[in-house]
């Protein structure tokens, strides 16, 4: 009878024994993966190389001959903080925090230092990002509304978008629902073309909600799991721009209970504090729950990230990192802070 139970145990243990081949998979999909996340993390630190060497290079003459971490030099170090589009208030916060704890004695040398600076930069941009809903999401399709002024890169963000889903297997559909200029149309189409995405287009001048109102009945019919929709993003006046937008939303709610299911607003990180701005309209006039960020290669002051996000408690979902449609990253809060703080082979 002992003997049977333990016969059972062991053959049960067999099972959880893996064979050599099986550990050997399971270490390289592992190695793979690492390997994969480093050349990621290698891109995105070379495209962030404006904002890191601005920063660096200040820091060198505010740390220059080893100072003591006294007042000025966190007063130095804040008005860095400050001059990288972090901006007053969100510096003010992470900065009571830094000066606690050099009263306390708690931070004696420049490592100290930094680290906590790193530390509170992490907890700030970690606070408003929560798991993307369509990453666990029964709804289909799942509607993407694209928002955001002229020129701030929505049309070829929702390339790079529509490229990452369909490289997850996503069966993906574009809109082309800025109908006022015929280029716009085109750029999306020649896009779609490019990537192989169905594209629902009006001619030029057409009601946007026409367009998104046939997309939407589309993308059902074929089983699409993501709808992307494009907007323009300049008409005669804001005020209609902002009331089109509202119009798009409530035809896409008509006929999909709780859609559009995400309305992401493209913001154009080289416009610095302006783009807090941005998000504020948009938001008040149509609701946002997302940010995208394009544009952090042409720029120096991409701690313009930490500031928006602090300022507007939205994740921001991705982020653009050149104009070719694999220059796009989710946005990754512990990647961003290494890659804009940490020194070569950190
Ligand atoms: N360097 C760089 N350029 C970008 C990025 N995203 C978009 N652009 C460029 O910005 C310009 C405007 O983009 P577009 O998508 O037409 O903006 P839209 O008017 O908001 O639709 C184009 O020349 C894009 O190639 C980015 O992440 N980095
Ligand atoms: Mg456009």
């Amino acid at each position: 009878m002992l003997k049977d139970i333990f016969n059972k145990i062991s053959s049960k243990n067999q099972d959880l024994i893996l064979s050599k081949d099986e550990q050997k998979k399971i270490t390289e999909s592992s190695d793979a993966q690492k390997s994969e996340k480093k050349v990621v993390f290698k891109t995105f630190r070379e495209r962030l190389k404006r904002t890191r060497e601005n920063f660096f290079r200040q820091m060198d003459s505010i740390f220059l001959g080893e100072r003591e971490i006294d007042s000025d030099v966190l007063e130095e170090l804040e008005e860095l903080l400050v001059m990288s589009d972090i901006g007053v208030a969100t510096v003010d916060e992470i900065f009571s925090k830094i000066k606690e704890k050099v009263k306390r004695r708690e931070l004696s040398d420049v490592g100290a230092l930094m680290s906590a600076i790193k530390e509170e930069l992490l907890g700030l941009l970690e606070q408003s990002q929560n798991p993307p809903k369509w990453e666990d999401t029964d709804k289909k399709p799942y509607i993407i509304l694209f928002v955001g002024v002229n020129g701030v890169g929505k049309t070829t963000s929702i390339a790079k978008l529509g490229s990452y889903f369909k490289n997850q297997g996503k069966r993906v559909m574009f809109v082309a629902g800025d109908t006022f200029r015929a280029a716009a149309i085109e750029q999306l189409e020649t896009w779609a073309k490019r990537l192989e995405i169905p594209l629902i287009k009006h001619s030029s001048g057409a009601d946007p909600s026409a367009v998104v109102f046939d997309a939407v009945e589309s993308a059902s019919k074929k089983d699409i799991d993501i709808l992307i929709i494009d907007t323009a993003g300049r008409l005669h006046t804001k005020i209609n721009l902002m009331e089109e937008l509202k119009k798009i939303k409530r035809t896409i709610g008509k006929k999909i209970e709780d859609a559009p299911h995400d309305i992401f607003i493209v913001i154009d990180a080289t416009t610095g504090q302006n783009g807090l701005q941005q998000v504020f309209s948009f938001r008040d006039a149509v609701g946002v729950t997302g940010i995208l960020l394009t544009k952090l290669d042409s720029t120096a002051k991409g701690g313009i990230v930490i500031s928006i996000i602090h300022q507007t408690h939205l994740p921001v979902r991705f982020i653009g990192l050149g104009e070719g449609v694999d220059d796009f990253q989710p946005f990754e809060p512990e990647m961003f802070v290494d890659a804009i703080l940490g020194r070569e082979g950190e």
